[in-house]
């Protein structure tokens, strides 16, 4: 409570509603995306529905480190600095490995991989030079960053989430070098229901809701409960990796 916490990718899907959950739980939250309009009018929504906390918008196009450095620096000027840090932001191209364009894979690796690490560097450095001790990095991870996908197209997207489970078990161990307590957690969902798996559904609406009903897709909300719950563990406990699935999903 009153603690400030950045979401990265909070205009839709599983970022909007961890943004609203850390609302109505009395946080500052400093929502980002590059459409920051959905962001304000969840701000808006937030403040009528009389929530705790308060959901800042900020214009950010995480592919550019200038602007998530600016993003920093405005949150410091503004809120002194961060707490709690979720990366959330990802996205998937479907470009197979034998076919797909170099600059799909590049945007995966901006925000997926680049993107996250910058934001974990400057949120560390913004808790480090506060004294912050009990802060929290949370990235949103996915089932495809611990088991290849019997795909033909998702290989690449598959390998950037391969690099958040090393990043995250990485970022482990050297807050313990640095005798640091601020603790790090990947959360790794099965297919949740939001446009990220829309579009991988081809955008097809009898698709998706086929696949929606026959698997009983998770909810963007169910994301949000499980940060809520990693938040909440008491001190002494590190969670490294929570695997959620739907229960009807094989693969
Ligand atoms: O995705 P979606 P989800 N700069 O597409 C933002 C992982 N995951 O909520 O800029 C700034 O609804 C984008 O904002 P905007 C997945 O890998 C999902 O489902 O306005 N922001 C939007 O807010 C990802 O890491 C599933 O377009 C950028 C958000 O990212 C996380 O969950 C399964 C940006 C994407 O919203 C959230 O995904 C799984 C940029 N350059 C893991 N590019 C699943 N849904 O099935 C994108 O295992 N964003």
């Amino acid at each position: 409570k009153g603690r400030v916490a950045l979401v990265t990718g909070a205009s839709v899907g599983i970022g909007a509603a961890v943004a609203r959950v850390l609302v109505q739980h009395g946080m500052k939250v400093v929502g980002c995306a590059r459409s920051v309009d959905k962001i304000e009018k969840l701000a808006a929504e937030c403040q009528s529905a009389g929530y705790p906390g308060t959901l800042f918008p900020y214009k950010c196009d995480l592919s550019n480190e200038e602007e998530i450095l600016s993003m920093f620096s405005a949150i410091k000027t503004l809120h002194q600095g961060v707490d709690v840090c979720i990366n959330n932001a990802g996205l998937a191209r479907p470009e197979p490995l034998l076919s797909g364009k170099t600059e799909g894979w590049r945007t995966m690796i901006d925000v997926n991989v680049l993107a996250l690490s910058i934001c974990t560097r400057e949120a560390y450095q913004s808790m480090k030079e506060r004294n912050i001790d009990d802060g929290h990095i949370i990235n949103i991870n996915s089932m495809s960053g611990h088991r290849v996908l019997p795909s033909t197209v998702m290989h690449f997207y598959s390998a950037t989430k391969y690099a958040v489970t090393a990043l995250t078990e990485g970022l482990r161990q050297e807050l313990r070098e640095e005798k640091s307590h601020i603790r790090a957690t990947s959360i790794s969902p099965g297919l949740v229901e939001t446009g990220f798996a829309f579009k991988l559904l081809d955008n097809d609406p009898e698709k998706a809701a086929a696949t929606y009903e026959s698997i009983k897709c998770l909810k963007a909300e169910d994301i949000a409960s499980t940060v809520v719950y990693v938040l909440s563990a008491p001190p002494h406990v590190q969670i490294g990796d929570v695997q959620l699935r739907p229960t009807e999903q094989i693969s």
